[in-house]
């Protein structure tokens, strides 16, 4: 029989491998999802939601294992003729990669919500895990730089996360409602898992859903979260320079902290096994292993980890 939710928290590539190996070490079934949707974007004219379609895309077998967004193999057939037009070519969607963004934007412009129309991309892909946006509302990540106020796509494949960070806002949250059954799924989880991802632009969009960080304070003995700084550095992405540019260390430490309120375990990589004691003085209890996920091996060990420290059962 399926056990109690395992909840996790996710952003994109870094969160995609790590519930690639959890799906192997629990029963999918049990995996509740969280997905970040600060970084959904409109283009042409297409509803793309790239954090969801990679965790998807991964458990269903089909990512792209080099870039970690994408289909593997797919064709940018679609892009080069839009190119020839004088179309904008710089975010690269691939042709089977398409058909998903199709879908969605149709369903959505007839009136389904983005749970219901995740719901059904992830089942058609025969994934058996729950993958839930953060909420159905709109809501943009939005990154302050000298440029001015950037659209996140824009910030980060545009102009390759080049530019300072002067802040980040998260425009829509306010009134923004948790997805249908976030809350239920954080209340019954017996563990819940906040996965190697960016802190302020993959994890800080579902954090600031109004309701969903106070849920996960109440279950802070359940939680437990994974480091995605290394010796000083992000594995994928501008973490490191983000935290650097707002007054932080690039120190996994600092990212205990940043989760101190609702979280209890703090796993860490055996490169930072120095600042187990400060995340020990924070008030998490430190887990130190290898946490960089080259392949398949290593992403079901550290899920192993994960299942060990939060006693999840088989
Ligand atoms: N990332 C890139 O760096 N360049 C791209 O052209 C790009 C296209 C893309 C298309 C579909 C999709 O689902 C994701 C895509 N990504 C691309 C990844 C995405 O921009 C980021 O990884 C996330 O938004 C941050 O987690």
């Amino acid at each position: 029989m399926k056990g109690r939710p395992i909840v996790a928290l996710a952003g994109g590539v870094g969160a995609a491998r790590f519930l690639d190996g959890l799906a192997r070490v629990v029963a999918p079934e049990r995996l509740f999802i969280i997905g970040n949707t600060g970084d959904d974007a409109e283009i042409h004219g297409l509803h793309i939601s790239p954090d969801l379609d990679t965790v998807t895309y991964t458990l269903a077998g089909l990512s792209d294992p080099l870039r970690g967004w994408g289909i593997r193999g797919d064709t940018f057939r679609c892009l080069e003729s839009l190119g020839r037009l004088g179309g904008e070519t710089w975010f690269q969607l691939g042709d089977r990669d398409l058909a998903t963004h199709l879908y969605r934007t149709e369903r959505l412009r007839g009136g389904a919500g983005l749970t219901k129309v995740t719901a059904e991309i992830t089942g058609a892909l025969g994934l058996r895990s729950v993958i839930a946006p953060m909420c159905d509302d709109r809501v943009r990540t939005r990154i302050c730089t000298a440029a001015g106020e950037l659209e996140f796509q824009t910030y980060f494949v545009k102009r390759r996360a080049r530019d300072r960070v002067a802040g980040i806002r998260f425009e829509g949250s306010d009134h923004a409602l948790p997805a249908p059954g976030i809350l239920a799924a954080i209340e019954q989880a017996e563990a819940i898992i906040v996965c190697p991802s960016n802190p302020f632009i993959s994890i800080g969009p579902i954090l600031a859903v109004p309701g969903i960080r106070e849920a996960l304070r109440r279950k802070r003995d359940r939680v437990a979260a994974i480091s995605p700084i290394v010796g000083g550095r992000a594995l994928k992405g501008p973490a490191a320079a983000m935290m650097k540019s707002m007054g932080l260390r690039s120190a996994a430490a600092e990212v205990a902290r940043l989760y101190q309120d609702f979280t209890s375990v703090f796993v860490l990589d055996e490169l930072d096994r120095k600042q187990a004691a400060e995340v020990e003085a924070t008030g998490l209890r430190p887990a130190v292993t290898n946490t960089v996920m080259s392949g398949r091996r290593e992403r079901t060990a550290l899920a192993r980890v994960l299942a060990r420290e939060l006693e999840i059962e088989p």
